[in-house]
């Protein structure tokens, strides 16, 4: 199996600068290295060409919007169309994010290529938001609505078709700071969700079974989409939202290794990595461990120090 890897430079669906070097991030952290040591075939795609953040300050408030939202339509299409093509050749897409709002185009392309997927999201947020329920009216809290059929018209169809997944065929993991009317809505769709309270209630073990069945039951494969906010700050101090209580570094990594043996997987997103943020890119570092662990290969220190080393 081979693996094409694309960066999504994108930061203009938060209101942090910094997420937009994610991709530069994981680069540096090794990504290539990492795989190369896995013996897993590899191409980098490079980066797509998105509109800096800073280059729309001259814009009035209204037009910033606008134009943001243009930039994150044009994107979604781009790296939809790329995701599919690999998928459609045989590939394995791994896709460094880039603000959440990289999904929207990432869960396309899978759909496209594969039609009924499985979704697992993995996420201090569930990202269900709508335009009317937004709190902050940042497109990263959006996306797994839109995937889902809900929001945005042009992101909503994004590559032609919607939606790009059924309620019954995804799942959320590590979500625990949920907007109140993202909550309903999530109830509304019957969507199977696993906060770190049911974490701690019902054991990660049993709580991973039951999402790789939700994800895998129907469908032909199953994307994950990674946010790095859903680890503890002490654990990935380098991304956007950072907040007491996330998943600690044996949970994380219990969940990339269930997902890597559970699933037929079809490619994964790695989101909000955000270097200025960082601790020396140890974060950016962390997620390169965690996307081998999903491929199924052990890449911890010990293999960087003592076995790739050598
Ligand atoms: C919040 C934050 N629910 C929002 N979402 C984040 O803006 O919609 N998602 N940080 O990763
Ligand atoms: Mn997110
Ligand atoms: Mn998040
Ligand atoms: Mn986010």
């Amino acid at each position: 199996k081979s693996v094409q890897v694309i960066g999504v430079p994108l930061d203009l669906g938060v209101s942090k600068l910094g997420v937009d070097m994610g991709p530069t991030a994981l680069r540096y952290a090794g990504i290539f290295e990492a795989l190369r040591y896995a013996g897993i075939d590899y191409r980098d795609a490079g980066d797509i060409d998105v509109l800096r953040n800073f280059s729309l300050d001259p814009l009035s408030p209204a037009e910033r919007e606008q134009a943001k939202l243009r930039e994150i339509i044009r994107t979604s299409e781009t790296l939809a169309r790329f995701t599919a093509k690999a998928i459609e050749d045989g590939h394995m897409p791994i896709v460094l994010g880039g603000d959440h709002s990289t999904a929207i185009g990432s869960v396309a392309g899978a759909a496209k290529a594969r039609g009924r997927i499985g979704l697992i999201w993995i996420d201090a947020h569930p990202d269900a938001n709508t335009p009317e329920t937004s709190p902050s009216g940042n497109v990263h809290g959006m996306p797994l609505a839109i995937s889902l059929g809900h929001g945005m018209p042009e992101l909503v169809n994004c590559l032609g078709f919607a939606p790009k997944v059924r309620p019954e065929d995804v799942c959320i993991v590590g979500a625990k700071d949920i907007d109140p009317e993202e909550r309903k809505f999530l109830t509304r769709m019957g969507i199977r969700m696993f906060t770190t309270f049911d974490i701690e209630n019902r054991g990660l073990a049993r709580v991973m079974q039951e999402a790789v069945d939700v994800v895998s039951r129907g469908t032909n494969g199953v994307y994950v989409s990674f946010d790095a906010d859903v680890m503890d700050k002490r654990v990935a101090p380098g991304t956007g939202i950072t907040t007491r209580g996330g998943l600690t570094y044996r949970e994380i990594s219990f969940i990339m290794r269930s997902i890597g043996a559970g699933v037929e997987l079809i490619g994964f997103d790695i989101i909000e990595v955000n270097p200025l943020l960082d601790k020396a890119n140890g974060t950016a570092e962390l997620c390169v461990e965690l996307a081998m662990a999903m491929l199924g290969v052990k890449y911890t220190d010990y293999e960087k120090k003592y076995l790739a080393s050598n």
